[in-house]
Formats: C-alpha cells, sequence, structure tokens
C-alpha cells in the first residue's frame, strides 16, 4: 500500500499549537525538514516550535529561521517527529515529546519499531525533505522559496549531493520543483558542502592514513582514535562525512569507520555499496539505511574492531 500523508496532515490540520522535533546529532534533511515544515504550519496560523537536543550543525546555520530550533521545548497538543521513526532517536527531547497527547511519525528509516497516533512512512523516499514536501502540499501551504532551500538542503543531504543510491527520479524531479519555487542550489552547496576547520582538515587525514583493507579489498576501515580527536583539536562532529571518504578506495564494498568516544567506548559508521550494511547495524544495536548506518559499542579497540569486522565479511561471503 503506498504512503499516505493524509492522517497526519488531518492530525497537523486539526491542531494550533505543535512541537515539531527531529533527531540528535542533526544532519541537513533533519533540520530542512524541520524548518520547511514550521515554516509551512506558521503560513497556516498555527503556533509551532522547531526542537532538537543538539544545536543546529554550522553548515546548516544558514537556513532561514535556523536560529529558532530550540533545545528546551514544551509539550504541545500536538507532537511531531521528522527524520526519524521512533523516540528513542530524540536523545534529551524525548520526554517533552512523549508528553505531547498526540504524536505524528514523517519519516523515511526503515522498520520504525514505534507507532505513533497518525504516521507518513515511505523508506523508499531519498529523504524526509520529499515527504514534508508531500505533506506542505496536502496541508495546502504555499511553497515559498524559504521552505524550499531547506527541502532542497535536506534533499541535497541525503542523496550526497545526488550521487548515492537512494538518488531517483522522485528525488530529481522534486529538486527541479524546489528549484522552481526559490532553491539555488550552487548558493545551498556553497554553504553546507565541504567546509572544513583546519582540525577537521587534519582529523580527515588521520583517518585516510588509517585506513586498510580486508577480503581481498573488498572490506575498507579506519580508526578514530581518543587521541587524535586530542592532537588534531577536532571534534566528534568533525568526522561528518570521513566514512564517505573511505569509498574512493578502488574495490571496496563495504567501508567502516570506528570514532573513538572516551574509554572502551566506540561509535561504528557502516557504508556500502549494494550489501544490507543497515541490517548488521540493527544487529549491533544501531539502525538506519541499508546502506548507511551505525551503531554504537562498548569494548577494546580490538574486540570492537574483530567483532564488527568478522562479521562483515560474513556478509561479503554470503553475497547478500
Ligand atoms: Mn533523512
Amino acid at each position: 500500500m503506498p504512503a499516505d500523508p493524509r492522517p497526519v496532515v488531518e492530525l497537523l490540520a486539526g491542531s494550533p499549537e505543535i512541537l515539531l522535533t527531529t533527531h540528535e546529532k542533526p544532519d541537513p534533511d533533519a533540520i530542512g525538514s524541520l524548518l520547511a515544515l514550521a515554516l509551512a504550519l506558521e503560513a497556516l496560523g498555527k503556533k509551532v516550535q522547531a526542537a532538537c537536543a543538539d544545536p543546529v550543525p554550522q553548515r546548516v546555520s544558514f537556513l532561514p529561521t535556523s536560529d529558532r530550533v530550540t533545545c528546551q521545548p514544551r509539550p504541545a497538543a500536538v507532537g511531531v517527529i521528522v527524520d526519524a521513526g521512533e523516540p528513542s532517536r530524540l536523545g534529551a527531547l524525548k520526554e517533552a515529546l512523549m508528553q505531547c497527547p498526540r504524536i505524528a511519525v514523517i519519516d523515511h528509516h526503515p522498520k520504525p519499531r514505534y507507532t505513533g497516533d497518525a504516521e507518513y512512512l515511505d523508506d523508499t523516499a531519498a529523504a524526509a525533505a520529499l515527504l514534508v514536501r508531500d505533506v506542505i502540499r496536502e496541508l495546502g501551504a504555499k511553497l515559498t522559496a524559504e521552505m524550499a532551500t531547506c527541502l532542497f538542503c535536506g534533499l541535497n543531504g541525503d542523496t550526497g549531493n545526488f550521487a548515492y543510491q537512494n538518488t531517483d527520479e522522485q528525488a530529481l524531479r522534486t529538486a527541479a520543483d524546489l528549484v522552481a519555487a526559490g532553491a539555488n542550489p550552487y548558493e545551498i552547496n556553497q554553504h553546507s558542502a565541504a567546509q572544513f576547520s583546519l582540525p577537521a582538515m587534519h582529523l580527515q587525514g588521520r583517518g585516510l592514513g588509517a585506513t586498510r583493507t580486508r577480503s581481498e579489498g573488498r572490506l575498507v576501515y579506519s580508526v578514530l582514535r581518543d587521541s587524535d580527536f586530542h592532537e588534531t583539536g577536532a571534534l566528534e562532529e568533525d568526522t561528518e562525512g570521513i566514512v564517505d571518504l573511505l569509498k574512493g578506495v578502488a574495490g571496496g564494498e563495504v567501508y567502516v569507520l570506528f570514532k573513538q568516544a572516551g574509554e572502551g567506548k566506540w561509535r561504528v559508521s557502516f557504508r556500502s555499496k549494494r550489501l544490507p550494511v543497515g541490517e548488521v547495524a540493527r544487529e549491533l544495536g544501531g539502525g538506519g539505511h541499508a546502506v548507511a548506518a551505525g551503531c554504537e559499542l562498548f569494548g577494546s579497540e580490538e574486540s570492537v574492531r574483530e567483532r564488527v569486522l568478522e562479521r562483515l565479511e560474513e556478509l561479503l561471503r554470503e553475497g547478500r
């Protein structure tokens, strides 16, 4: 059955006060979707809060109204989760959301374990921004240049500048519509892509320098330890995009970046060309998309690394 935005639209249309939330450690799709929906609901006369547990990342702070995003929202009659399938992804905002009497979910991640009062879920959509575009249309709000800029930024982010596997006809047609409505792809990319601090550049160098392969080069991985962060002065957010750089290794099929986050704590990012690394991430307690996912593991570097790499070698052997 094709996903239908109308139940969410009805819930939103019937509520004068709405709390919009998105996942912690927000990406351009999270923030772009959040802001565009907030603008549309306000244009319809609603009182809207847009909230995220973490601050808006620097590279999307150019988005119109990005300074409105709060990390301390109040519950409202209707709460909405955008670009995440379950309240646990909201971090510190979970409590405020769960206090909302009714909850709607707008998401494109696979297999959410949570059921809201109304949902618009489509894991074939390249970005949550595409689903928010549908919701705005169904709400009857006019798509402004500001909304289009936010949505284009989200779509651009989740499709890797229209280069990932999820870049399909729907993504490109909607992108064209957003440009027609006033989004400027060049300017959005100038702001949102490749704006690295010097410490972030140095951290990337370390990540690339530590790259290794296994399984005849099909499995590519790298490790960033606490010492790499201390010595470069880089922050955790500076790791964004490094796992994607590993895709540059010829012959690779599966890519993993291990990032230390304190003694015995590791954040693991997975990418693949076609194998379902998302399933492996879920097995390990994490989540994400089929070809871009992550999890958090505890233990020594060697035990965490071997546990993950051995499982991925198995995935490569199975060839599915
Ligand atoms: Mn997304």
